[in-house]
């Protein structure tokens, strides 16, 4: 059955490069607008037939319209085989590990990430490929143009599917296989960590809480943390995925897992403290009274990966988004190891996993992730952190301090401004930008520009990815504009400064770091423009 597409592509106001798409459900309930996506992308990626295809999603609000919009989709363009979460519930992370291990030509994920759910907020679909990652840029353009130009899309006319059951069933000529969401992403961690050792640790007493934010880790965590390694009943909490995440925003940061740092620096904390996003790819680490950035949480992951059995042969490489602490350069160099700095967004760490030359990679933004599949994993964080304090004997807060005392320690911040309007996102912008092509000498700049890229193995180049600003070797204050948003203009400031170990490793970020904020102010011309304080600052 074929009907005709009239509308505008469905990526209007959204940069072409961007992943996937995200907006708000009510833009997604309009007809044929997910159909032109998905048909685009099959357009784009042709897929051969008799294709296999995954499926899965974070449980939020219109999840099971979408997947029930794919299905038929899907079977009215030649999919032999569709692979679906039950429920229709799948985390990113094990979207990508099914993928890889089942051979699939590719895969949808349905998620707005960290972004809120509910009918009034957000929803979201993206395309990763056979090696489990986000479509990487040429692809993500080749889908824009057909959203662009496509007239029709293939669809067939039959009934829901039910996905609460595991089994298999068809439409038309397609199987469908709807998986266990949890069993093939545990099997691979299992073969990643001790977990005897993590096993042996929660017998000892040790006590943690993972705060799955309502959304989709939660089945994940319990299945792993409570029933595998036998962590106590209850030490998962918000631990059933909600179609609106319980009205919570589930981005695990100091912010929005306020309850989460409440009761890791309150009396009686326990040893370990984590929280996941709503498709499961953050992390957040907190220890007994402290907090781990996740600039740190990355390098003392590297630095501590001889202790875990899936990297104990040592690392490739590792890799960090450039707006990033260099905090795990550090540890590369003293490894003597490569390391890269990408622009944001893991699609870019792709094809360094895929060359072999990095093992580990991470981003500020809580998420860490390595070669064992191509998105950024949030359990995968915790049960690392779980098999080096099992390994150690040591707490997170002695880690965190030898760490320092080893490598020196990279002071960082991110400051939020959300909701900007557009004029005023390209007055900031445009203030920036005359500071780079003509900076004021009392800011004492040592160099500034615009981050370039040019990808090492297939020398695509992307540019205009960020503004920076070095005041000398060890500071710097780097700009960009969000791509995630769904509602007005998210200008981060990224703030940074590396103090050596000799120097102070004890200080409050905010207070290490109140230069250069200021400085970062000043460079974007906040108080001429009227701009208060940051909304959010992690
Ligand atoms: C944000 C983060 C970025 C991350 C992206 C997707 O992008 O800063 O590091 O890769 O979200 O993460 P932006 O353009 O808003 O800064 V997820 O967990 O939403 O898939
Ligand atoms: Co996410």
């Amino acid at each position: 059955m074929q009907v005709q597409v009239v509308q505008t592509s469905p990526f209007e106001g959204q940069r072409p490069g961007t992943s996937g798409l995200r907006k708000k459900v009510r833009v997604f309930q309009q007809p044929r607008y997910l159909e032109n996506f998905v048909q685009s992308t099959f357009d784009a990626v042709q897929p051969p037939s008799g294709a296999t295809i995954v499926v899965g999603g974070d449980g939020r609000f219109f999840n099971r319209e979408a997947m029930q919009s794919i299905i038929r989709l899907s079977a009215a363009n030649g999919i032999g085989r569709l692979i679906i979460g039950r429920g229709g519930i799948l985390s990113t992370p094990a979207v990508s590990n099914q993928i890889r291990t089942r051979g699939a030509f590719g895969g949808f994920i349905l998620s707005a990430s960290h972004n809120p759910a509910g009918p009034d907020e957000d929803f979201g679909i993206k395309y990763n490929m056979a090696n489990g990652g986000p479509a990487p840029e040429p692809v993500t353009e080749r889908i824009h143009a057909c959203t662009m130009r496509i007239s029709e899309y293939r669809t067939t006319d039959t009934p829901d599917v039910e996905l609460d059951r595991t089994g298999r069933l068809s439409v038309g000529a397609m199987e469908i296989e709807i998986v266990d969401p949890v069993a093939d992403y545990a099997a691979c961690m299992e073969r990643l960590f001790d977990f005897d050792k993590i096993r042996a640790l929660f017998q000892s007493g040790f006590k943690m809480r993972f705060d799955a934010m309502n959304a989709v880790t939660g089945p994940y965590a319990i299945e792993i943390l409570e029933a595998r390694l036998g962590a106590a009943e209850g030490t998962v909490v918000r631990g059933i995925p909600l179609a609106d995440f319980g009205g919570a925003h589930p981005d695990p940061n100091l912010v929005h897992a306020h309850s989460l740092v409440e009761e890791m620096f309150g009396a009686g904390a326990p040893d370990l403290g984590a929280a996941s996003d709503g498709d499961g790819d953050r992390n957040m680490i907190l220890g007994r009274g402290t907090y781990v950035g996740p600039g740190d949480s990355l390098a003392i992951l590297a630095a501590h990966a001889a202790l875990v059995p899936g990297y104990s042969s040592g690392l490739k490489g590792v890799a960090r988004s450039m707006v990033t602490s260099g905090a795990v350069d550090r540890v590369a160099d003293a490894f003597g190891i490569e390391h890269y700095s990408t622009p944001t967004g893991w699609k870019f760490f792709g094809n360094l996993l895929d060359a072999g030359l990095i093992s580990l990679c991470g981003e500020e933004s809580f998420g860490t992730g390595s070669d064992h599949v191509r998105e950024k994993d949030g359990l995968w964080a915790v049960l690392f952190w779980l098999n080096i304090l099992a390994a150690s004997g040591e707490s997170v807060l002695s880690i965190q301090r030898s760490h320092w005392r080893r490598f020196g320690r990279n002071y960082f911040t991110r400051h939020d401004y959300e909701g900007l309007s557009s004029a005023m996102a390209e007055q900031i912008i445009g203030a920036v930008t005359k500071q780079i092509q003509n900076p004021a000498p009392d800011l004492r700049l040592q160099r500034a520009f615009e981050f370039d890229y040019t990808d090492p193995v297939d020398r695509t180049k992307s540019s205009g990815q960020g503004y920076c600003f070095h005041f000398d070797e060890q500071a710097r204050v780097v700009f960009r504009l969000s791509g995630t948003g769904t509602e007005g203009a998210t200008l981060r400031a990224y703030i940074e400064r590396y103090e050596p170990p000799e120097g102070e490793l004890d200080l409050d970020p905010q207070a290490a770091l109140a230069t250069l904020i200021h400085c970062s102010r000043a460079l974007a011309g906040m108080d001429r423009l009227g701009i208060s304080l940051p909304s959010t600052i992690t």
